[in-house]
């Protein structure tokens, strides 16, 4: 892939949440057709993660988003909430607006309608919860969420967010860097892939009572990919913990590829020497690549990628080669 140089992209400061701005009704597209594909596809019609934009944007309502849950949270790891802000990446458009990114959910586990994840996310039982390593790494364990925060840190970054049907947020995660913990991982010389499996739990999640998908959700990252200082796994969200709809109580952010491979409410994490298979490739293969990086000039098969709607003000602006982050994530596509 080449090298593409985005000049000034990261000297423009952050700005502040933009005031709620006056409601634009914007033309509805991918629909029929893309429906139609997917379903030839797999032999259904399932939506695929680009189905519904919304020609409306979400609405806000006035209600503060309620506090996640924070039952089971032990105090010293809720006491690392809001954690301290690192500087190095800045934003080159507002925040996106707690109350949209917290109601506009992809989490197919509970529901194909966004607008219905947040609520029914509320049933995922979120602690004991442990994360199992596995694979090519010296010492396989598994290990409790809380502990594992605490022996990583916490700290804040603000990241862009593209998801592949072609809108964009940008939000403050708390987190730490996913090289912290492949390091910790302690991988074998034969290493080469990191495959992440999220939990299986029909009875809590109804879209995995639908035999369509092949639960549970898995991704993967080449080790370069994951080392790299962008690659982040994250607890937490606009300075406090996940809420369960964004992925709790902890999830892959990997800003410079489309939103699928950002897997939520991870249990396990395998290091492999073979390319692991991933969700959405499987289920459409010639829609969902691998690689997953966001370029403007590759359409999706079933629409543009060329432009990004933010969900909160329904603005739609240019999208950006590797999602803004092309100066600092160059240097792994380099052939
Ligand atoms: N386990 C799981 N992870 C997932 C998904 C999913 O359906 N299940 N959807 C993905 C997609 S398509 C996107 S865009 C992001 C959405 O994250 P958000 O709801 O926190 O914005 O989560 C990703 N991670
Ligand atoms: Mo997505």
């Amino acid at each position: 892939m080449a090298m593409v140089k985005i000049p000034g992209g990261w000297e423009i400061p952050e700005r502040e949440a933009t005031p709620e701005e006056i409601f634009r009704s914007r033309r509805r597209f991918l629909r029929d057709a893309g429906l139609l594909a997917l379903g030839a596809a797999v032999g259904c019609s399932p939506p695929g993660p680009g189905d519904d934009l919304p020609s409306t944007r979400p609405a806000i309502t006035g209600d503060p988003v309620p506090p996640a849950d924070l039952k089971g949270i032990p105090q010293d790891v809720l006491d690392l909430y809001p954690a301290r802000r690192v500087d190095d990446y800045v934003l080159d458009r507002p925040v996106t607006d707690e109350r949209v990114a917290a109601r506009y959910n992809n989490f197919y586990e509970f529901s194909e309608n966004k607008a219905e994840v947040a609520r029914l996310a509320g049933a995922l039982t979120l602690r004991p919860w442990t994360v199992e390593i596995a694979g090519l790494v010296r010492s396989p364990r598994t290990v409790d969420i809380d502990r594992l925060v605490r022996t990583m840190g916490l700290e804040e970054r603000l990241y862009r967010h593209r998801c592949v049907e072609a809108w964009a947020m940008a939000v403050p995660w708390s987190g730490f860097p996913l090289a912290r913990l492949v390091e910790w991982c302690d991988p074998l010389p034969s290493a080469r892939f990191i495959r992440f499996v999220s939990f299986h739990r029909p009875y809590e999640a109804p879209g995995q009572r639908q035999a369509r998908y092949p639960w549970p959700y898995y991704e993967a990252l080449s080790l370069e990919e994951a080392v790299h200082e962008l690659a982040f796994m994250a607890t937490g969200i606009y300075g406090h913990p996940l809420p369960a709809q964004h992925g709790a109580p902890i999830r892959l952010v990997v800003p410079w590829k489309y939103g699928y491979k950002s897997i939520k409410s991870v249990v396990r994490i395998e290091i492999t020497a073979e390319r692991p298979a991933t969700f959405w490739s499987d289920l459409v293969p010639h829609e969902y690549d691998f690689a997953a990086n966001v370029n403007p000039r590759v359409p999706h098969p079933r629409w543009s990628q060329a432009w990004e709607k933010l969900i909160d003000t329904g603005e739609e602006v240019p999208t950006r080669m590797f999602n803004g982050y092309g100066e600092l994530v160059a240097g792994l596509y380099r052939s």
